[in-house]
């Protein structure tokens, strides 16, 4: 395998695009013969994490736990793309640290509230706009933007 792997960290609200852009990059990269994996939150709310909610601690073990797995899958030479909303900068930064200078690439999907409201694929926005959903982030729950995304 003459790859050397990184992380590609895709953070941004419900409703941004995280999964369609990670989906977009893994083909585009595997059709140049890249090998990649894709760490989605919604999937791995299923399984691996499925102990965890949405309070503040269970979202910062969601990321910690993605992050080191998202640094074995590096180290083992795959790009790994993550798709979550990591809505915490210490969170981030600590998944940040785990690499070495420059594997851990950031990627801020800067899509207004208004926007991916409106889009609401799921319904979730309209639950949370409801009460239905607490601590639904954007609404009733903070998103902290990068200040220092690569992009
Ligand atoms: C935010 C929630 C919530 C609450 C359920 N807040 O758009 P989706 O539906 O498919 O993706 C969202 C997903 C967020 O999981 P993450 O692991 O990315 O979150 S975090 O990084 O904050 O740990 C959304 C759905 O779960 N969802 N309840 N209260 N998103």
């Amino acid at each position: 395998l003459q790859q050397k792997g990184c992380v590609i960290w895709i953070t941004g609200l419900s409703g941004s695009g995280k999964s369609t852009i990670a989906c977009a990059l893994s083909r585009s990269l595997h059709s140049r013969g890249k090998l990649t994996y894709i760490l989605d939150g919604d999937n791995i709310r299923h399984g691996l994490n499925r102990d965890l909610g949405f309070k503040a601690e269970d979202r910062s073990e969601n990321i910690r736990r993605i992050g080191e797995v998202a640094k074995l899958l590096a180290d083992a030479g795959i790009i790994c793309i993550t798709s979550l909303i990591s809505p915490y900068q210490k969170d981030r930064d600590a998944c940040r640290a785990l690499l070495p200078k420059g594997d851990f690439i950031e990627v801020f999907l800067d899509v207004p509230l208004a926007v991916c409201e409106a889009r609401d694929p799921k319904g979730l926005y309209k639950l949370a706009r409801a009460g239905m959903i607490k601590g639904f982030t954007g609404i009733d729950d903070p998103y902290e933007p990068p200040c220092s995304s690569e992009y």
